[in-house]
């Protein structure tokens, strides 16, 4: 027999595809000559995620005060099954990521209905996504991994097609900072990933009273003022700026009309620093604030406006026993506009 008709092709475990390049570099500049530069200063919450920032993260998820993780976990542990059975589905692109922590309980339960086949995680931060990667192939045998480190608003076209019914998990209350506007425009996108057999699982913070929230984003230990402050160092590093992170006071006041909690870094003294990649020189008076994140806060029915407006139903609502969060599976409405 000639050797090529014995030739079994053997696909590898994991694969890694990476869309950030210079590229990259340019839309933090951009974003700091647009966002530095206006009477109201601010900067998307991306780049808070280098390897510090998604530490840093991980540790926010642990604290008694950051409740969305622990409850939407438990809306995970406890109706995962259904939503495996619901779905069918053989393959989970999941957005943003990070460790993957709560998915692992997902991926069993997929796992156990005989399903699974293919993990896709999208995230920034290559790190994660190769290590995730790593420990997933080894967790779950016989799963391929094909990780996507990239920019979910701007990467989309590279999640790999799939044959199967899939689930596009966007976990975390991830989507909620992005501002209305933005918001509608990503799930769009989003929902363009998905065909008639598949379904959006979509995670979302509920309104609750004001102390929760704002408690929940100003922890006593200090871990969130460190995230909040890391975006500086970020552009130190990335932008030979000269910002020292301890001028910043850490602020975190939820907006009663709009609904979402805002993060600040508030100049405490009057500052000026370089920002020398850019030629730059960025000043803020005492006081003066940079809006480093919103974290939008639903109700049912804004979840289910946001979903529409991006032609999807929903399917189910799952919340945790306090209705703290909530997690939405839905799927494109029948006849939607592609
Ligand atoms: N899904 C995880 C992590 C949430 S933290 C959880 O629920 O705990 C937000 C994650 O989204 C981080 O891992 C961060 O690196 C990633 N992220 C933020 N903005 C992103 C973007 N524009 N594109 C891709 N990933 C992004
Ligand atoms: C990732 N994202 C959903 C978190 C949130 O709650 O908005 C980020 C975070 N910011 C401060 N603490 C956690």
């Amino acid at each position: 027999m000639d050797r090529e008709d014995t030739a079994v092709l053997v696909e590898e475990p994991v694969h890694i595809d990476s869309h950030l390049d210079g590229a990259e570099e340019r839309t933090l500049a951009e974003d700091v000559l647009d966002g530095l530069t206006r009477p109201f200063k601010e900067l998307p919450p991306k780049h808070f995620y280098d390897a510090r920032g998604a530490e840093l993260f991980d540790r926010i998820c642990e604290l008694p005060e950051y409740y969305p993780t622990r409850a939407e976990r438990a809306i995970l542990e406890e109706r995962s099954e259904e939503l495996a059975e619901l779905t069918g589905a053989r393959e989970l692109v999941e957005l943003g990521s990070g460790t993957a922590a709560k998915t692992r309980v997902l991926l069993d339960a997929l796992q156990a209905a005989g399903t699974l086949e293919r993990y896709v995680p999208v995230d920034v931060t290559e790190d994660m996504v190769r290590d995730c990667a790593e420990s997933l192939v080894d967790e779950y045998p016989g799963l391929r991994v094909h990780g996507v480190i990239g920019d979910f608003e701007r990467h989309l076209r590279h999640v790999p097609p799939t044959d199967g019914p899939r689930i596009v998990a966007f976990l975390g209350g991830t989507i909620g900072n992005f501002p209305p506007g933005s918001r509608r425009r990503v799930l769009r996108e989003i929902a363009r990933l998905l065909g008639p057999s598949d379904h959006l699982l979509l995670g979302t913070d509920l309104v609750k009273d004001p102390s929760t929230l704002e408690a929940a984003y100003d922890d006593s230990q200090g871990i969130t003022a460190e995230f909040n402050r890391n975006v500086l160092h970020v552009l130190n590093r990335e932008l030979q700026a000269e910002f020292d992170p301890e001028d910043f006071e850490h602020v975190a006041l939820f907006d009663r009309e709009q609904e979402w909690i805002e993060m600040r870094l508030r100049a405490r003294r009057e500052l000026t620093s370089e920002v020398r990649a850019l030629n730059m020189t960025v000043h803020f008076d005492a006081g003066e604030e940079l809006r480093t994140e919103i974290s939008a806060k639903f109700t049912p029915e804004r979840v289910e406006a946001d979903l529409a407006a991006a032609g999807l139903e929903i399917v189910r609502w799952l919340t945790d026993s306090e209705e703290r969060f909530a997690l939405t599976l839905s799927r494109p409405r029948a006849g939607r506009p592609a």
